[in-house]
């Protein structure tokens, strides 16, 4: 019966066992994974805009190459994770939908616009960075595609953190300009980044379930802990300083504490009022539909096709 399933299921979970698509899991466990795997393919697909407007303004040739292999992972990402999903039964067309027509979520962060040339730094150290701290962890999960989609694609965003870090490093040593151009991208981008890993444990009514079944292995303010504790010092050794008047490094714990995240900010972006959610989701009504060609010539293809493996 149910609940004797159910203990078997958990003590899979329990003995570090992966839960493969087709096992037998509860509604609830798969209907959290569809949740949390479509919007991160989301997040992934969406997070292409912000760097992707810098592509044709990058200032030299390198920049532009590593830009463009970027934001050309970021496409294989959401490539992956959009198949994990379907391994639990929903198809891309629903999920698809579900993005366009505004009622799916994805990364608050990718609501925030890219201004300067400096804010593609940011984005890899900070952004990238915070995804790193969270992928770890979701690498962990007790579900199989899900694990190992993040196994992979951890390996490529530590490249893109990297690139990031580089770059931002490099302004901070460079010309008065340079400087200010990455002091005002990390003034703008590091509470988006902290908002990035979700509400305090308290506020967060999925947390419960997801580390009871092992999705995720750690909650939001860990995973927020250990991305300050990175960032925060590599940033104040970069000459750079950190919009937060109240962070302070505590020796007892050997965490640094930050001041408090503006929560009536992150709802506002997380319900579609950001200051780019319209036009993030406008730039992907128009793909889609611009793509409509390409959808209708496969299918074209395919007909074809069958007729003659029949004829
Ligand atoms: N933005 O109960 P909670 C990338 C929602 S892409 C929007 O704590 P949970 C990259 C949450 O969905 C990075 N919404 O949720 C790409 C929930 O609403 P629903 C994307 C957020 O799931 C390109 C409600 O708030 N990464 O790295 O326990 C270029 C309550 O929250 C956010 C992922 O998607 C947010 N920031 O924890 C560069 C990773 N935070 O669904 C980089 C996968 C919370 O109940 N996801 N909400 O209506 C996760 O790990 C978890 O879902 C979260 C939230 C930690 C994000």
């Amino acid at each position: 019966d149910y609940n004797e399933r159910l203990r078997e299921f958990e003590a899979r979970i329990a003995r570090g066992e992966k839960i493969e698509p087709g096992d037998w899991m509860p509604e609830e466990y798969r209907r959290q994974l569809i949740r949390m795997i479509s919007q991160h393919a989301h997040s992934e697909v969406v997070g292409m805009l912000p760097e992707g407007a810098w592509i044709t303004r990058a200032p030299t040739l390198k920049r532009k190459m590593i830009l463009v292999a970027k934001v050309q992972d970021e496409a294989g990402h959401g490539q992956y994770l959009y198949h994990a999903a379907e391994t639990l039964g929903i198809s891309r067309e629903a999920m698809l939908e579900a993005l366009l027509s505004g009622k799916a979520k994805y990364s608050s962060i990718f609501n925030y616009p890219t201004l300067t040339w400096a804010d593609i730094g940011t984005i890899g150290w900070l952004v990238d960075g915070a995804a790193i701290k969270n992928q770890t962890m979701l690498a962990q999960c007790s579900y199989g595609p899900y694990s190992r989609a993040m196994v992979r694609i951890c390996a490529e965003e530590t490249f893109h953190h990297k690139q990031g870090k580089e770059m931002v490093l490099l302004y901070a040593k460079g010309t008065p300009k340079q400087r200010q151009m990455a002091q005002d991208a990390i003034n703008r981008w590091w509470w988006p980044a902290l908002m990035m890993m979700g509400p305090h444990d308290k506020d967060s009514p999925n947390t419960e379930i997801l580390v009871r079944w092992g999705i995720k292995t750690k909650t939001n303010d860990q995973v927020r802990q250990e991305f300050i504790n990175e960032h925060a010092p590599e940033i104040l050794e970069a000459g750079l300083s950190i919009p937060d008047p109240e962070l302070r490094y505590d020796e007892q714990t050997g965490n640094w504490r930050h001041g408090p995240i503006n929560w009536d900010e992150f709802w506002q972006v997380v319900s579609g009022n950001g200051p780019m959610n319209k036009e993030r989701l406008e730039a992907r009504r128009r793909a889609h539909a611009e793509g409509a060609w390409v959808r209708e010539a496969l299918e074209a293809y395919a007909a074809k096709k069958q007729k003659a493996a029949l004829a």
